[in-house]
């Protein structure tokens, strides 16, 4: 289907100038003048809610925005992605993450062979594997089960497993510690080991491309801790095991490919946490509880392939997100979950969204002529009342933000719960009506400081309210988001798959890592700044750690 370039489609002009009438209405007045608005705009599907009435739309915003992802192909491009073909165009790969969640009856033929088969096979070893260290029945060099966990990844190979662990923690089996290291920096990996015994310790060294500078030089200090600690090289065998689609690189690593759970090069690192990148999931809260996450995930696919616009969790968010950010201008999302496991969730999804559409070019090469996606940030609540929600409230740039809130609490304890989700509610609810100054008067407000109390509302938000978090839950919720990400993308009209951007600052720090170990002069070729810089590093380090320093 070849569109007009995205400014000049029909919807995207008529939005452009529906935004300058809604940028003078207020969401009092919008409340004001519709009593049902706060349950009509709402869905309910899988158990999610979703109340975007707090946002600054009419049907008429919904409705030309339905029209700008029919007119840019949204439909026709999932249809794509849902088939197999290659939209990652600038890799020219599929991208198959729906794949990875697939009930084990399903089918699906991608260049000639059945992934479903494949995908099953290796979640079934995976399941074997988790149970084997589960039931301590796997055992280290030394004979003793494994109590602690430690994932070695980077980006997509982190983020999924670190934030599904602490998502799913209340289901994980206690008597097992996991760690994740991802940082170069040797403290991430000294502080995660220290108080672990190497007898008792498994490595998971997850990485799709098995060549990540940061994964590698952790891995290699992780085989050379466990051999100092055991004594013996022939411990690698019972204490590492890979994660990786490179078994040539994980066998030179010296794992031994009987010992590695594969994917595939269709899986971004970013769309992973549900493949064998999830072993350390899947080992702390076992194969059915994993198995649960996967059913959560397919469903909100099902969903988002199969629903109408109107209804569709994953089309409305995309298509709201897109609202905010290129017809009101708003640069930010903040992502606030009310939920304390959650607390990893705006990290994870800073690098789904702003990793996958942080993109200046279409898909054909062109420099974009409007804004792709914003900054994506968050701290569950409610801590961040207390800090930077003063901006969010009075600030002078307005933050869309996304509440996410459970019915239940995994903990019950006294008043805590109804406290907490009062919270979600009574922010939503005071970015959106804010207080006037007739208000304040009325309540006997302090003259002096009336004008600093006053909250000029209108500041949209989104509340996903479920009943309790669940893995399937937690499957949905991805899920969510991830056809949100590919909904703005598609209308974007740029390559949510790849991420050249992070290559440049790879390539140049990789050229200078001998420049800094080198203790002989050296010529430097950087610009003058570059230079200088080093120059001061090479003669601080040659004067070796300051004793006053610490
Ligand atoms: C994700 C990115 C990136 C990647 C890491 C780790 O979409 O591609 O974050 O996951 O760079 O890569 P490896 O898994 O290959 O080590």
């Amino acid at each position: 289907m070849t569109s007009p370039p995205l400014t000049q489609r029909p919807a995207w002009i008529a939005l452009t100038a529906h935004a300058q009438t809604m940028k003078t209405r207020h969401l009092r007045e919008l409340f004001g003048a519709d009593a049902t608005r706060g349950s009509r705009y709402h869905v309910e599907a899988e158990g999610l809610y979703f109340d975007f009435s707090k946002n600054l739309i009419t049907d008429e915003t919904l409705s030309l925005l339905s029209q700008l992802a029919r007119e840019s192909g949204v439909e026709e491009r999932r249809t794509a992605m849902f088939a197999g073909q290659h939209v990652n165009e600038s890799e020219d790969r599929a991208v198959l993450h729906v794949a990875l969640r697939l009930p084990k009856d399903a089918s699906l033929i991608v260049d000639g062979a059945d992934v479903v088969a494949e995908v099953h096979a290796v979640l079934e070893r995976m399941a074997t594997f988790a149970d084997q260290i589960r039931t301590g029945a796997w055992r280290g060099h030394t004979n003793r089960p494994i109590k602690n966990v430690v994932n070695i990844g980077i980006g997509g190979s982190d983020l999924g497993p670190v934030m599904a662990y602490e998502a799913l923690r209340h289901y994980s089996q206690r008597d097992l510690t996991f760690r994740f290291v991802s940082n170069v920096d040797a403290t991430d990996f000294v502080e995660a080991v220290r108080d672990l015994d190497a007898q008792e310790t498994l490595f998971i060294i997850s990485s799709k491309t098995f060549g990540t500078v940061e994964t590698l030089t952790n891995a290699a200090s992780a085989r050379q801790w466990l051999i100092e600690h055991l004594g013996d090289e022939a411990a690698v065998a019972k204490h590492f095991v890979a994660v990786s689609t490179n078994a040539a690189k994980v066998a030179a690593f010296g794992i031994d490919v009987t010992n590695m759970f594969e994917f595939w090069d269709w899986v971004g690192g970013r769309y992973s946490m549900e493949s064998a990148i999830g072993l350390s999931t899947m080992i702390a809260i076992g194969p059915a509880h994993f198995y649960e996450m996967l059913a959560g995930f397919h469903a909100m696919d099902e969903h988002f392939l199969n629903t109408p616009v109107q209804g569709n969790l994953p089309m409305l968010l995309g298509l709201l997100a897109v609202w905010n950010r290129n017809f009101l201008g708003f640069s930010s999302v903040g992502v606030m979950p009310y939920d304390r496991y959650l607390h990893r969730f705006p990290a994870y999804l800073q690098q789904l969204t702003m990793e996958s559409n942080g993109k200046h070019v279409t898909l054909s090469g062109d420099r974009v002529t409007y804004e792709t996606g914003p900054i994506y940030w968050g701290e569950p609540g409610t801590n961040g009342q207390h800090s930077f929600y003063q901006l969010i409230h009075q600030g002078t740039t307005v933050v869309p933000v996304d509440f996410i809130g459970f019915v239940n609490s995994l903990n019950p304890l006294g008043e805590h719960h109804d406290i907490l989700m009062s919270n979600v509610f009574a922010q939503a609810q005071a970015l959106a009506f804010g207080k006037t100054e007739e208000e304040l008067r009325h309540e006997g407000a302090d003259e002096r400081v009336l004008k600093h109390r006053v909250m000029e509302g209108n500041r949209p938000s989104n509340v996903i309210l479920a009943n309790e978090l669940s893995p399937r839950l937690l499957g949905l919720l991805v899920a969510l988001y991830e056809h949100s990400v590919f909904v703005q993308g598609a209308i974007w009209d740029v390559d949510s798959f790849d991420q050249w951007g992070v290559e440049l600052g790879k390539q140049l720090a990789a050229a200078m890592i001998p420049e800094l170990a080198n203790t002989a002069p050296v010529e430097l070729a950087h610009d003058s700044s570059t230079n200088a810089l080093i120059t001061h590093y090479r003669s601080l380090k040659q004067n070796g750690r300051n004793d006053d320093d610490h």
